[in-house]
């Protein structure tokens, strides 16, 4: 038994299913979590002392890598002055100041604690602000797990394949309409029958939640346009593109722009952290400036402020980690293409910036239905092989990639290895 099977045994009976978040259960891809115990740069090291390449980095968090040594360092010093006030301090205006400085459209911004807490209050804002309650959202997208998200969702919703979610009343979720991924027509019509009730339309402007969806030509640019025009306020869920794709994030790399934007993990550097921002006018109506009540004890904690400040300032500083990231996942993209290719099996890779995905199907996958008609038994298998062979892919095909800046040639070239011998075993 390994360390891992035996630390799984012992926290199913007291933790539900095991695990504190259920992706990372394995349930879908089968066989037993691994329990991490290190990690450093582009490595983790499990309970068994195994090294790992790791391509989820805390679910995008982690693009500088894992333990990046300024981060790490700046929380022990921050740390030594407390862990938590509970009252305002100047650390928050410089993170403010310095995320309104690096997105575009974001004039003022308000810290919370993940990206879950972001997307609702983001939500909340968008209805306070308009007078509206219903809003769009798009299948296979996620946007964390308040009520009204959970509502043909992407993420561990759609690895479990869970159709109807307990607890989910339907008064809560009676205002969220949904729409296929790059459909606008859909999009448009939804408009129409809801003329003068939409409060917001809600999308990650590149999917990640149901593997990766990259936007097809005019398809924000036209929830743009539709927006404009009819009032509603448009939400870019950038809790795995901000701050990634570029300084600016999705808005800055694709030239569209959102009227409020989330952010998530990344702007913690691995730390509980979240943020929305977005226009003046908008952002004005939230407590204690307007009445649409927003709150929590841990927004803007000093350790997590200090983590994420310290990121984002090195991602800021230096530009040449964006050209550097794309480079190395355009070598992945090739090189993956050529190792599948020697399988039997046909597949799809999508790649946008550090972000990419495999899977394996026949024909292009651009929204949740071709996602979900993918030979995702396959995937399970290639997932094991490569785990089998030290590469630590998310367990689920619902789910991208994400590339690090620690990544280096030789780990993508061990990688590619794998892939080769796993898809010709
Ligand atoms: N929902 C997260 C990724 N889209 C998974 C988080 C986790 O299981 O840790």
């Amino acid at each position: 038994m390994t360390k891992s099977q035996e630390l799984f045994a012992r926290a199913q009976k007291t933790i539900p299913g095991g695990v504190n978040s259920p992706v990372r259960a394995f349930k879908s891809v089968g066989g037993t979590p691994l329990f991490m115990e290190r990690a450093k740069g582009a490595y983790m090291y499990d309970a068994d002392g195994r090294r790992y390449i790791d391509y989820i980095n805390s679910w995008g968090p982690m693009i500088l890598g894992h333990a990046y040594e300024p981060v790490v360092k700046a929380i022990q010093e921050k740390s030594l002055g407390s862990t938590s006030f509970g009252a305002p301090t100047e650390l928050e205006i410089e993170m403010a100041e310095l995320i309104v400085s690096m997105a575009p459209n974001v004039d003022m911004v308000r810290m919370v604690s993940s990206g879950t807490e972001a997307c609702m209050s983001a939500l909340r804002l968008a209805r306070g602000f308009t007078g509206r309650n219903k809003f769009i959202k798009f299948e296979g997208c996620y946007h964390g797990h308040a009520d009204a998200f959970l509502v043909k969702a992407g993420s561990g919703v759609a690895t479990f394949n869970i159709q109807t979610i307990p607890g989910v009343t339907a008064g809560v979720s009676v205002d969220t309409l949904t729409a296929p991924y790059n459909d606008i027509d859909a999009v448009e019509k939804l408009v129409a029958e809801n003329a003068g009730q939409l409060a917001a339309i809600i999308v990650e402007p590149v999917a990640g939640n149901m593997g990766c969806i990259i936007p097809a030509p005019g398809f924000l640019e036209g929830l743009r346009a539709i927006c404009e025009k009819e009032g509603i306020v448009l939400i870019f869920d950038e809790v795995m593109t901000g701050f990634r794709l570029a300084p600016g994030g999705a808005q800055q790399r694709l030239g569209v722009n959102a009227d409020l934007v989330t952010y998530g993990k990344v702007i913690g550097g691995g730390m509980p952290v979240g943020a929305f921002g977005g226009k003046r006018e908008i952002m004005q109506h939230i407590s204690p400036s307007g009445n649409v009540y927003q709150a929590g004890t841990l927004s803007g904690n000093p350790i997590a402020m200090i983590a994420g400040y310290t990121m984002l300032r090195t991602l800021n500083d230096n530009p040449v980690i964006y050209k550097e990231l794309d480079e190395k996942t355009e070598y992945l993209h090739k090189g993956l293409d050529k190792a599948l290719s020697k399988g039997n099996l046909p597949f799809v890779i999508n790649q946008l910036g550090s972000m990419i995905s495999v899977h394996f199907s026949d024909k292009p996958v651009i929204d949740f239905s071709s996602a979900a008609s993918a030979n995702n038994t396959y995937f399970n298998r290639f997932f094991h092989s490569l785990l089998d062979q030290g590469i630590y892919l998310p367990p689920s095909a619902f789910e991208t990639w994400f590339i690090s800046a620690a990544l280096t040639k030789e780990d993508i070239d061990e990688t590619l290895r794998a892939v080769e011998k796993a898809v010709l075993s």
